[in-house]
């Protein structure tokens, strides 16, 4: 396959400031390391919307969605267009809140295939604004691919201007919903609201605790994961970097949480999912530079995981 390193710096979507450092950090580390991997792969930069972290937002439940309709709209035409060229995007995001406008382009590219979507991270990401606890838009990027509101579970009164972008939102890439939950799978979600564990369970989406993982083993999870994503064509891959302990990370994400993966059992689902030719893309997010407690160690190993993840996908 040839791989295009697709860098999006727009970091709008956090509550913590500096993820949009990431890409650059990990792109140090391989220049650090000696690596040649941004050297002998395409990279594309996308345009970034941080200036609008310079101004406040009036949008208290859904923050700088006006921003984040501009992100899906680029990601839809820019994923769709290297989909189109039978290239492999692998994006380098800041926050996570984009992810959903990957999936737009996803789906965009192929209106008529039915997407997997296998996301790893310590968070479910399923808020909307009418459930959202802290309005950062990051942990809600499923809800749009989804096409959901969660209004059963509604705590928050959400005015019209912020419905009329979350609707648009949810409309990136098709009207429907572009992913049916039967076809999501989480591994290592362990920090979750109740709206999120209701909407899961009402729903019936499966989440691969980090103690299956450890005590069953990866190719054992991953096997379960294969047989149920069986009836999809293509699967998107979203790897949170936070879904791996922070004690081997050196905290080096805005939201982290102990007991995650370590970097050796998010190295081999990935690479298992590499392997997979159903997958067409991998989308890494959340290394913040900034909030790393030695010097750069989020990134490395981050770096080390996608050296290994690339090899295994141009093979
Ligand atoms: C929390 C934290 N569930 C929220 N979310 C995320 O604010 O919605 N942290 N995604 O990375
Ligand atoms: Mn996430
Ligand atoms: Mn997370
Ligand atoms: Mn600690």
């Amino acid at each position: 396959k040839s791989i295009v390193f697709l860098i999006n710096k727009s970091e709008i979507t956090a509550g913590t400031r500096g993820s949009s450092l990431g890409p650059d950090a990990i792109m140090t580390a391989a220049r650090k390391k000696g690596s040649f991997i941004f050297g002998e792969n395409a990279v594309e930069k996308l345009r970034s919307v941080n200036d609008l972290l310079d101004k406040p937002t009036p949008y208290r439940f859904a923050k700088r969605i006006d921003g984040l309709n501009k992100v899906y709209d680029i990601l839809n035409d820019k994923v769709s267009a290297i989909l189109n060229t039978n290239s492999f995007p692998i994006i380098l995001a800041a926050d996570h809140g984009s992810a959903g406008g990957t999936i737009a382009g996803i789906k965009s590219a192929f209106p008529d295939k039915r997407l997997g979507v296998v996301w790893i991270d310590a968070h479910a990401d399923i808020h909307t604004p009418f459930t959202t606890p802290s309005g950062n838009m990051h942990g809600m990027p499923l809800a749009t691919a989804l096409n959901i509101d969660n209004t059963e579970c509604k705590v928050n009164e959400v005015d019209e201007e912020t419905l009329a972008f979350w609707n648009k939102l949810k409309q990136t890439g098709s009207p429907e919903a572009k992913v049916r939950p039967e076809d999501l799978v989480y591994i290592a979600v362990r920090d979750t609201e109740e709206q999120e564990d209701a909407v899961m369970n009402r729903l019936g989406i499966k989440n691969y605790e980090v103690a299956d993982v450890r005590n069953r083993g990866v190719a054992a999870v991953m096997a379960e994961i294969d047989q149920q994503l069986k009836a999809c064509d293509l699967i998107y891959v979203s790897f949170d970097v936070d879904s791996m302990d922070p004690e081997l990370t050196s905290h080096g994400t805005g939201t982290p949480v102990e007991n995650g993966l370590t970097p050796e059992e998010a190295k081999a689902i990935l690479l298992h999912l590499a392997k997979n030719e159903k997958t067409v893309c991998m989308e890494i997010v959340e290394v913040n530079p900034c909030l790393d407690e030695k010097v750069n160690v989020m990134a490395e190993v981050t770096l080390d995981i996608i050296e290994e993840i690339t090899q295994q996908l141009k093979s």
